[in-house]
């Protein structure tokens, strides 16, 4: 099957790797639509072999025949366009955090909860970068032992504050001052991404902890996040401690996780191999390692988790969907 797909925000980083993705994993395509803010039309972008001029997003813009719509341009032209798009017909798949929370909004990791899918109402959300990646190794522990707590402590790359972090940490280096972030993010760990909120804690922090319950359909899992932006590029490493309500064989939690199609588990210390951030640039996979048990608790485990924030943590978690509904068209 073949379908007209539409990307918002064709020129921006997300933007530009649903082409390098939709390109390496032979989505077919019909026709292709690639839309921007005033600032980046009429950029010439190619893909396969043909030029494409950028279009200006615009409320006619859905006018024309387009199945599928993979928006990344920001939460504010989702909440205005989605809706357009989805009265037009095109169904949106969406990676900004404008409908996650939407209790009518299917919230989809391909891995954990593909049937989710089946209730979208016209409009699918993507999770954000460091939830996908975190729920990919849970889904499995959960099936078969019950998670009852979840503490997620990240190590963010600064690729997910979009072309301004990898500037400041760029400049930062060249000892200029940083732009993007309200400190030095070069030689530097910063525990704030997002907003505060009155709680005390940062907009990501509830993200990873609402979207988590959401996706794995069960909003009795106690979980709480520190989220933290570190001096890397791409790839955002989360240390994820996990308590059980089942006793559990360490033997299995290794052979459930590599029984999972997307998983990769990279866990040999004598050799001194572990997932690395350096190493999962431009990989789709969720590379987890350093797998051990928590002796503090009866039955808990650590365990070190790494994807690519702008591949699985994004374009390729999307268009991942946009195959799916592809299926069903
Ligand atoms: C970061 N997680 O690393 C953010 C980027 O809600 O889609 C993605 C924000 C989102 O800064």
């Amino acid at each position: 099957k073949k379908a007209n797909i539409a990307i918002v925000g064709a020129t921006g980083m997300v933007g530009r790797t649903f082409l390098k993705v939709l390109d390496q994993r032979n989505f077919e395509i019909d026709n292709l639509y690639l839309f921007s803010s005033k600032k980046s039309a009429g950029s010439v972008v190619k893909f396969r072999d043909k030029e494409y001029i950028v279009e200006e997003l615009n409320e006619d813009s859905f006018s024309r025949d387009i199945d599928i719509a993979l928006f990344s341009a920001g939460g504010g032209v989702s909440k205005k366009f989605a809706p357009i798009a989805k009265e037009n017909g095109v169904i949106v798949v969406d990676n900004s955090s404008a409908w996650r929370m939407d209790k009518d909004i299917p919230l989809v990791v391909p891995e954990v909860n593909p049937k989710d899918i089946d209730w979208n109402n016209g409009i699918i959300a993507n999770p954000n970068c460091s939830t996908i990646q975190s729920v990919v190794p849970l889904k499995v522990l959960h099936e078969n032992f019950k998670i009852k707590r979840v503490i997620y402590s990240t190590y963010q790359a600064v690729s997910g504050s979009g072309i301004g972090g990898i500037m400041d940490l760029e400049n930062g280096i060249n000892g200029e001052e940083n732009k993007k972030y309200p400190h030095q993010i070069a030689y530097n760990c910063i525990p704030h991404i997002d907003d505060f909120m009155e709680n005390g804690y940062t907009k990501e922090e509830i993200k990873m902890i609402e979207e988590t319950k959401k996706i794995l359909n069960d909003q009795d899992i106690r979980v709480t996040a520190t989220t933290v932006r570190v001096p890397v590029k791409y790839g955002h490493s989360v240390s994820i401690n996990i308590e059980f309500e089942k006793e559990f064989e360490l033997d299995k939690v290794y052979e459930l996780l590599k029984s999972v199609d997307g998983i990769v588990v990279i866990d040999d210390i004598k050799n001194n191999t572990y997932p690395m951030s350096i190493d999962v640039e431009g990989k789709d996979e969720v590379y987890v390692g350093r797998i051990r048990r928590d002796y503090s608790i009866d039955n808990g485990i650590n365990m070190w988790v790494v994807a690519d924030n702008i591949r699985k943590g994004a374009a390729t978690n999307t268009v991942q969907i946009a195959e799916l509904l592809l299926k069903n068209l």
